[in-house]
Protein backbone atom coordinates (compact mmCIF):
# COMPACT_ATOMS: atom_id res chain seq x y z
CA UNK A 1 0.00 0.00 0.00
CA UNK A 2 1.56 3.39 -0.64
CA UNK A 3 1.85 5.30 2.39
CA UNK A 4 0.37 8.80 2.60
CA UNK A 5 1.89 11.61 2.62
CA UNK A 6 0.94 15.12 4.40
CA UNK A 7 0.68 17.04 1.20
CA UNK A 8 -1.85 14.12 0.02
CA UNK A 9 -4.06 12.71 3.21
CA UNK A 10 -6.62 10.12 1.54
CA UNK A 11 -9.29 11.44 4.36
CA UNK A 12 -11.04 9.13 6.62
CA UNK A 13 -8.15 6.53 8.13
CA UNK A 14 -7.90 3.60 6.77
CA UNK A 15 -7.12 -0.14 7.85
CA UNK A 16 -3.38 -0.02 8.27
CA UNK A 17 -2.18 3.67 7.37
CA UNK A 18 1.30 4.53 8.40
CA UNK A 19 1.27 7.24 10.69
CA UNK A 20 3.05 9.99 10.48
CA UNK A 21 5.54 11.20 12.64
CA UNK A 22 6.09 15.34 12.15
CA UNK A 23 9.18 16.08 13.83
CA UNK A 24 10.13 19.69 15.73
CA UNK A 25 12.10 22.36 14.38
CA UNK A 26 11.75 25.19 16.41
CA UNK A 27 13.87 28.26 15.20
CA UNK A 28 13.55 30.42 18.68
CA UNK A 29 16.61 31.49 20.32
CA UNK A 30 15.51 29.75 23.32
CA UNK A 31 15.81 26.36 21.23
CA UNK A 32 19.03 26.82 18.96
CA UNK A 33 22.06 28.71 20.51
CA UNK A 34 21.97 31.74 19.19
CA UNK A 35 25.64 32.90 17.81
CA UNK A 36 24.02 35.19 14.76
CA UNK A 37 21.57 34.35 12.28
CA UNK A 38 23.61 31.81 9.85
CA UNK A 39 25.02 29.37 12.22
CA UNK A 40 21.32 29.66 13.56
CA UNK A 41 19.91 28.37 10.92
CA UNK A 42 22.65 25.97 10.03
CA UNK A 43 21.86 24.55 13.57
CA UNK A 44 17.96 24.55 12.97
CA UNK A 45 19.21 22.45 9.15
CA UNK A 46 21.27 19.73 10.70
CA UNK A 47 18.52 18.97 13.91
CA UNK A 48 15.89 18.54 10.76
CA UNK A 49 17.73 15.98 9.17
CA UNK A 50 18.73 14.77 12.37
CA UNK A 51 15.23 14.19 12.97
CA UNK A 52 14.59 12.56 9.27
CA UNK A 53 17.06 9.99 9.92
CA UNK A 54 15.29 8.96 13.50
CA UNK A 55 11.79 8.54 11.32
CA UNK A 56 10.58 11.74 11.08
CA UNK A 57 7.82 12.04 8.07
CA UNK A 58 7.50 15.77 7.75
CA UNK A 59 9.23 18.57 9.40
CA UNK A 60 7.57 21.42 11.45
CA UNK A 61 9.72 24.80 11.33
CA UNK A 62 8.52 27.28 13.29
CA UNK A 63 10.18 30.98 13.93
CA UNK A 64 7.62 32.14 16.95
CA UNK A 65 6.66 30.68 20.01
CA UNK A 66 3.24 30.52 20.67
CA UNK A 67 3.68 29.53 24.48
CA UNK A 68 2.20 31.92 27.07
CA UNK A 69 4.23 34.62 27.96
CA UNK A 70 7.25 34.20 25.11
CA UNK A 71 7.97 37.19 23.08
CA UNK A 72 6.33 38.27 20.24
CA UNK A 73 8.37 38.19 17.19
CA UNK A 74 8.05 40.83 13.99
CA UNK A 75 7.08 39.42 10.61
CA UNK A 76 10.83 40.43 9.21
CA UNK A 77 12.43 38.64 12.11
CA UNK A 78 10.01 35.26 12.04
CA UNK A 79 10.80 35.42 8.17
CA UNK A 80 14.75 35.83 9.00
CA UNK A 81 14.55 33.00 11.22
CA UNK A 82 12.88 30.17 9.29
CA UNK A 83 13.26 31.62 5.81
CA UNK A 84 17.10 30.07 5.43
CA UNK A 85 15.68 26.58 7.41
CA UNK A 86 13.12 25.83 5.02
CA UNK A 87 15.47 26.62 1.95
CA UNK A 88 18.57 24.90 3.76
CA UNK A 89 16.16 21.79 3.84
CA UNK A 90 14.31 22.04 1.13
CA UNK A 91 17.66 21.42 -1.14
CA UNK A 92 18.70 18.66 1.15
CA UNK A 93 15.40 16.56 2.17
CA UNK A 94 12.66 15.13 0.06
CA UNK A 95 10.91 15.03 3.15
CA UNK A 96 7.85 17.46 3.37
CA UNK A 97 7.97 20.71 5.06
CA UNK A 98 4.98 22.82 7.01
CA UNK A 99 5.58 26.30 8.27
CA UNK A 100 4.34 27.01 11.35
CA UNK A 101 3.16 30.71 11.25
CA UNK A 102 0.26 32.76 11.98
CA UNK A 103 0.66 34.99 8.97
CA UNK A 104 -0.11 34.36 5.90
CA UNK A 105 2.76 36.22 4.48
CA UNK A 106 5.18 34.10 5.99
CA UNK A 107 3.24 31.53 4.75
CA UNK A 108 3.61 32.42 1.30
CA UNK A 109 7.11 32.87 1.43
CA UNK A 110 7.58 29.66 3.26
CA UNK A 111 5.39 28.43 0.23
CA UNK A 112 7.85 29.87 -2.18
CA UNK A 113 10.77 28.87 -0.24
CA UNK A 114 10.20 24.78 -0.30
CA UNK A 115 7.62 24.44 2.15
CA UNK A 116 4.52 22.66 1.02
CA UNK A 117 2.51 22.23 4.24
CA UNK A 118 0.79 25.10 5.90
CA UNK A 119 0.62 24.30 9.92
CA UNK A 120 -2.01 27.36 11.17
CA UNK A 121 -1.40 27.28 14.86
CA UNK A 122 -3.62 29.86 15.60
CA UNK A 123 -6.22 28.66 13.31
CA UNK A 124 -7.33 31.11 10.21
CA UNK A 125 -7.03 34.46 12.26
CA UNK A 126 -5.58 35.90 9.47
CA UNK A 127 -8.07 35.96 6.78
CA UNK A 128 -5.54 35.71 4.24
CA UNK A 129 -3.89 32.24 5.44
CA UNK A 130 -6.30 30.20 3.87
CA UNK A 131 -5.87 31.92 0.06
CA UNK A 132 -2.46 31.44 0.72
CA UNK A 133 -2.80 27.98 0.61
CA UNK A 134 -5.34 27.30 -2.06
CA UNK A 135 -3.09 29.27 -4.44
CA UNK A 136 -0.09 27.23 -4.03
CA UNK A 137 -1.97 24.23 -3.49
CA UNK A 138 -0.75 23.56 -0.40
CA UNK A 139 -1.55 21.54 2.26
CA UNK A 140 -3.49 23.39 5.54
CA UNK A 141 -3.22 21.99 9.12
CA UNK A 142 -5.76 23.66 10.91
CA UNK A 143 -4.65 24.13 14.84
CA UNK A 144 -7.82 24.83 17.37
CA UNK A 145 -7.26 27.61 19.85
CA UNK A 146 -9.72 29.38 22.16
CA UNK A 147 -8.28 33.11 23.14
CA UNK A 148 -5.24 34.90 22.62
CA UNK A 149 -1.56 32.97 22.81
CA UNK A 150 -0.60 35.51 25.69
CA UNK A 151 -3.45 35.24 27.78
CA UNK A 152 -5.00 32.00 26.44
CA UNK A 153 -4.40 30.17 29.51
CA UNK A 154 -6.34 31.95 32.10
CA UNK A 155 -9.05 29.79 32.90
CA UNK A 156 -10.29 28.94 29.00
CA UNK A 157 -13.87 28.25 29.67
CA UNK A 158 -16.06 25.22 27.36
CA UNK A 159 -19.66 23.37 28.16
CA UNK A 160 -18.57 20.24 26.18
CA UNK A 161 -14.62 20.88 25.05
CA UNK A 162 -14.64 18.38 22.85
CA UNK A 163 -18.22 19.04 20.96
CA UNK A 164 -17.01 22.77 20.89
CA UNK A 165 -13.39 22.12 19.32
CA UNK A 166 -14.53 19.92 16.64
CA UNK A 167 -17.42 22.20 15.60
CA UNK A 168 -14.86 25.10 15.70
CA UNK A 169 -12.38 23.06 13.41
CA UNK A 170 -15.17 22.17 11.06
CA UNK A 171 -16.25 25.63 10.48
CA UNK A 172 -12.92 26.96 9.93
CA UNK A 173 -12.34 23.40 7.70
CA UNK A 174 -15.61 25.18 5.74
CA UNK A 175 -13.82 28.71 5.83
CA UNK A 176 -10.68 27.03 4.04
CA UNK A 177 -12.98 25.40 1.48
CA UNK A 178 -14.52 28.95 0.33
CA UNK A 179 -11.19 30.34 0.12
CA UNK A 180 -10.28 27.30 -2.39
CA UNK A 181 -8.53 25.10 0.08
CA UNK A 182 -9.61 21.38 -1.60
CA UNK A 183 -11.23 19.46 1.56
CA UNK A 184 -8.37 16.67 1.00
CA UNK A 185 -5.43 19.21 1.78
CA UNK A 186 -6.92 19.68 5.33
CA UNK A 187 -5.69 18.50 8.21
CA UNK A 188 -7.09 19.07 11.72
CA UNK A 189 -5.73 19.14 15.20
CA UNK A 190 -7.68 20.10 18.33
CA UNK A 191 -5.09 22.04 20.04
CA UNK A 192 -3.75 20.57 23.11
CA UNK A 193 -2.51 22.93 25.29
CA UNK A 194 -4.16 26.37 23.09
CA UNK A 195 -6.49 27.81 25.52
CA UNK A 196 -7.15 24.60 27.29
CA UNK A 197 -6.65 23.81 31.02
CA UNK A 198 -4.29 21.46 31.74
CA UNK A 199 -6.49 18.55 32.96
CA UNK A 200 -9.93 19.36 32.40
CA UNK A 201 -10.16 19.97 28.67
CA UNK A 202 -6.93 18.32 27.21
CA UNK A 203 -7.63 15.13 28.78
CA UNK A 204 -11.05 14.67 27.29
CA UNK A 205 -9.63 16.07 23.89
CA UNK A 206 -7.37 12.96 23.89
CA UNK A 207 -9.49 10.62 25.41
CA UNK A 208 -12.37 11.15 23.26
CA UNK A 209 -10.49 12.09 20.11
CA UNK A 210 -12.31 9.54 18.29
CA UNK A 211 -15.54 11.86 18.33
CA UNK A 212 -12.93 14.46 16.47
CA UNK A 213 -11.24 11.64 13.89
CA UNK A 214 -14.97 10.84 13.07
CA UNK A 215 -15.09 14.09 11.16
CA UNK A 216 -13.54 12.31 8.56
CA UNK A 217 -10.54 14.70 8.44
CA UNK A 218 -7.38 13.70 9.04
CA UNK A 219 -6.33 14.60 12.52
CA UNK A 220 -2.90 15.83 13.86
CA UNK A 221 -2.32 15.85 17.62
CA UNK A 222 0.63 17.42 19.08
CA UNK A 223 1.14 16.68 23.24
CA UNK A 224 4.72 16.03 23.00
CA UNK A 225 6.57 17.77 26.39
CA UNK A 226 3.10 19.57 27.09
CA UNK A 227 2.13 21.06 30.51
CA UNK A 228 -0.86 18.74 30.92
CA UNK A 229 1.97 15.62 31.21
CA UNK A 230 3.81 17.84 34.04
CA UNK A 231 0.58 18.73 35.53
CA UNK A 232 -0.08 14.44 35.96
CA UNK A 233 3.40 13.38 36.36
CA UNK A 234 4.96 16.31 38.42
CA UNK A 235 8.22 15.87 35.75
CA UNK A 236 9.75 18.99 34.07
CA UNK A 237 10.18 19.83 30.55
CA UNK A 238 13.14 18.16 29.91
CA UNK A 239 11.66 14.64 31.51
CA UNK A 240 8.16 14.12 29.79
CA UNK A 241 9.35 11.95 26.98
CA UNK A 242 7.77 8.95 28.83
CA UNK A 243 4.15 10.68 29.46
CA UNK A 244 4.74 12.18 25.86
CA UNK A 245 4.50 8.50 24.10
CA UNK A 246 1.75 7.25 26.44
CA UNK A 247 0.06 10.77 24.71
CA UNK A 248 1.23 9.79 20.98
CA UNK A 249 -0.09 5.95 21.48
CA UNK A 250 -3.20 7.31 22.83
CA UNK A 251 -3.67 9.28 19.86
CA UNK A 252 -3.05 7.05 17.70
CA UNK A 253 -5.27 4.08 19.25
CA UNK A 254 -8.41 6.46 18.52
CA UNK A 255 -7.49 7.09 15.05
CA UNK A 256 -5.06 9.94 15.06
CA UNK A 257 -3.01 10.37 11.72
CA UNK A 258 -0.05 12.44 12.80
CA UNK A 259 1.59 13.53 15.92
CA UNK A 260 3.66 16.31 16.38
CA UNK A 261 7.22 15.32 18.29
CA UNK A 262 10.29 16.63 19.46
CA UNK A 263 11.65 12.66 20.21
CA UNK A 264 11.49 11.25 16.87
CA UNK A 265 12.87 8.15 17.33
CA UNK A 266 11.39 7.23 20.67
CA UNK A 267 7.98 8.37 18.81
CA UNK A 268 8.41 6.95 15.94
CA UNK A 269 8.64 3.45 17.48
CA UNK A 270 5.79 3.89 19.93
CA UNK A 271 3.97 5.04 17.27
CA UNK A 272 4.48 2.28 15.13
CA UNK A 273 3.86 -0.32 17.14
CA UNK A 274 0.39 1.15 18.77
CA UNK A 275 -0.67 2.15 14.91
CA UNK A 276 -0.02 -2.18 13.58
CA UNK A 277 -2.17 -2.94 17.35
CA UNK A 278 -5.36 -0.86 15.92
CA UNK A 279 -5.00 -2.21 12.19
CA UNK A 280 -5.32 -5.63 14.13
CA UNK A 281 -8.67 -4.49 15.32
CA UNK A 282 -11.63 -6.00 13.56
CA UNK A 283 -12.08 -3.68 10.68
CA UNK A 284 -15.46 -2.03 11.86
CA UNK A 285 -13.57 -0.55 14.93
CA UNK A 286 -10.95 0.74 12.39
N1 LIG B 1 1.98 22.91 19.50
C1 LIG B 1 2.93 23.87 19.53
C2 LIG B 1 3.28 24.56 18.34
N2 LIG B 1 2.67 24.28 17.18
N3 LIG B 1 1.09 23.06 15.95
C3 LIG B 1 0.11 22.13 15.92
N4 LIG B 1 -0.51 21.87 14.75
N5 LIG B 1 -0.25 21.42 17.02
C4 LIG B 1 0.32 21.65 18.24
O1 LIG B 1 -0.07 20.98 19.21
C5 LIG B 1 1.35 22.63 18.31
C6 LIG B 1 1.71 23.32 17.13
C7 LIG B 1 3.59 24.22 20.81
O2 LIG B 1 4.54 23.28 21.14
P1 LIG B 1 6.16 23.60 21.18
O3 LIG B 1 6.29 25.01 21.74
O4 LIG B 1 6.66 22.57 22.10
O5 LIG B 1 6.66 23.48 19.78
Amino acid sequence: MQEPRPETPSGAPSASPRVLVMGIVNVTPDSFSDGGRFPCAEAAIEHGLALVAEGADWLDVGGESTRPGSRPVSEAEERERVLPVIEGLAKRTETPISIDTRRAAVAAAALAAGARIVNAVVGLRDAELAAVCAEHGATLVLNHIRGEPASMQHDPVYGDVVREVRDELLAEASLAQRAGVARERIWLDPGLGFGKHPLRHNLPLLGRLDEIVATGYPILVGASRKQFIGALTGAPVSRRLHGSLAAAVAAVLAGARAVRAHDVAETRQAVDVASAIRAARAPERN
